[in-house]
């Protein structure tokens, strides 16, 4: 079977340290996460940063100063930022971390609107899509396709893709237990929804998490762990690092034959340039 990209989520909007303690919020804490997250054996991180407070930011500074200090690091790591960033921001302010340099190689797009909980909305109209689209085709950024359901892989295509704005092979990340359920089915009828020649990554939110991981890698796709998605290694037992999450990953990973990609090894799986 093809080896297993290993993402590490590492820090999120949403979650906090009442969640779990190694949250990370300054840039020392994010580094020594992502830090953590390589070592362990992510071949990517999916970045989001905070404020020392823990306020979520797009602050195109912040992400410069977050990138920076973690390819110090991590030096091949594949660096992708959230276009996400916290539910309320604006186009204008998710857009931010695509403006750092040298230009990310991968970055989130996100490809539909959403519940977050409570009376939270996550807004990703059809005209966001499309400029998020754009610009990323202009930047020559690699969008992951982040999905929360099935509706939002058919807008994908339908906004984006029918337009010219995504070039293959795409590549998506199913987004399972925020509104879609994080069943096995439902992973399985998403990973049968996307085009054939795509690759895909998966993520359970919260209690399902390892589920939804080791059935993904059972199934040939790309797992992503970390605590934006999940801040438990098992029931009631918080994880002290997403190192811990990702060593988890690769255990799983060694138990069903499949072996882990290094950052180049999944370039050449994404298509992306071999740095
Ligand atoms: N924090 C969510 C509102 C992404 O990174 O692109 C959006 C999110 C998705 O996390
Ligand atoms: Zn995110």
């Amino acid at each position: 079977m093809e080896k297993l990209i290993i993402s590490s989520c590492i820090c999120g909007a949403e979650v906090t340290k009442e969640n779990n303690p190694a949250v990370p919020y300054t840039v020392e804490e994010i580094v020594r996460e992502a830090k953590s997250a390589y070592d362990a054996g992510a071949a990517l991180i999916h970045l989001h940063v905070r404020w020392d407070d823990g306020t979520p930011t797009q602050d195109k500074g912040r992400f410069q100063e977050c990138i920076d200090a973690i390819r110090k690091e991590c030096p091949d790591v594949i660096i992708q930022p959230s276009t996400g960033g916290a539910v309320g921001m604006t186009d204008l302010e998710r857009l931010q971390s695509t403006e750092v340099t040298p230009t990310p190689e991968m970055a989130t797009l996100d490809c539909g609107t959403c519940n977050f909980g409570g009376d939270e909305i996550f807004v990703n109209t059809d005209t966001t899509i499309e400029n998020f689209a754009r610009i990323m085709l202009e930047r020559g950024i690699k969008p992951e396709l982040e999905v929360f359901d099935k509706g939002m892989i058919d807008l994908a295509l339908r906004v984006a893709d029918r337009k010219g704005l995504l070039v293959h092979p795409l590549h998506w990340d199913f987004v399972l237990g925020v509104q879609m359920s994080a069943s096995i089915r439902d992973l399985v009828f998403m990973a049968g929804s996307i085009p054939q020649d795509s690759t895909w990554t998966a993520t359970g939110i919260g209690k399902e998490a390892w589920n939804i991981a080791a059935a993904t890698i059972a199934m040939g796709g790309h797992v992503r762990v970390g605590f934006e998605d999940n801040v438990y290694l098992e029931k009631g037992v918080l994880a002290k690092s997403n190192g811990e999450m990702v060593d988890k990953a690769v255990s799983i990973a060694k138990l069903l034959g499949r072996p882990i990609a290094s950052p180049n090894e999944a370039r050449e799986i994404l298509s992306l340039p071999i740095r």
